[in-house]
């Protein structure tokens, strides 16, 4: 649905930055195409939010999710985890390693916090809400509604996983949520970004452009 008017960015409202990391840019584990695209938007959408929020993305060594994990499983497959399919990926977002690291190139010197997630070896966590087995909480629910925010913005890395999964989570938690999707850039594995699509769209996450932000891109 197309949003009326300008957005305003006031103190109900904060953008959540979603894994903008060294590995899901050129050149990383994992590197999400044109994902360094995001990060001009982002900075210049970060300046019209007083409050932001960052997820990391945050595995320790052997972590479920990564093909490496299963022998004879290559990036990409999917298979069967206790909690339903599970995408494997390469190595990528090794807690403590460059790789996982935030950007340099975020200019975001007034984030809040830093949420990091898929920090459990054996559940994945796209979300920065709620990980894969769908019970367990980051605790990020918690924070929002405690300090009042009534809205929600997503945007980053990638599209159709965990900017996705962030947002459907968002609006599952009953904030009106928006993905910005001219400051996310997606993997698209298997059909991936039609169907992110669809659920965020389900969700009743609104799809919209930077530009209707006021002081964004
Ligand atoms: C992500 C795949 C694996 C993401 C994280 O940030 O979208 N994708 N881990
Ligand atoms: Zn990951």
């Amino acid at each position: 649905m197309a949003e009326q008017g300008p957005i305003r960015p006031d103190d109900r409202d904060v953008l959540i930055v979603v894994d903008v990391q060294v590995d899901f840019l050129p050149g990383g584990a994992l590197a999400v195409p044109d994902g360094d695209a995001v990060i001009g938007p982002i900075n210049r959408l970060a300046s019209a939010f007083r409050h932001v929020v960052l997820t990391q993305d945050w595995h320790p060594p052997g972590h479920a999710s990564f093909a490496s994990s299963h022998a004879g499983r290559q990036p990409f497959e999917v298979i069967a985890l206790h909690y339903g399919p599970q995408v494997l990926w390469p190595d990528h977002c090794v807690q403590g390693t460059a790789g996982a690291e935030i950007s340099r190139d975020l200019q975001i010197p007034h984030a809040q916090l830093i949420v990091r997630k898929g920090y459990n070896a054996g559940i994945d966590s796209y979300s920065g809400f709620r990980e894969a087995d769908r019970t367990t909480s980051t605790g990020l629910e918690g924070y929002l509604k405690e300090r009042g925010f009534k809205r929600v913005f997503c945007a980053g890395l990638a599209t159709d996983f965990c900017v996705a999964w962030t947002a459907i989570d968002a609006a599952g938690a009953g904030f009106e949520t928006f993905l910005i999707e001219d400051a996310s850039r997606g993997i698209d594995t298997n059909g991936s970004m039609a169907r992110a699509r669809n659920d965020w769209e389900a969700a009743g996450v609104r799809t919209i452009g930077g530009s209707q932000i006021d002081g964004g891109p």
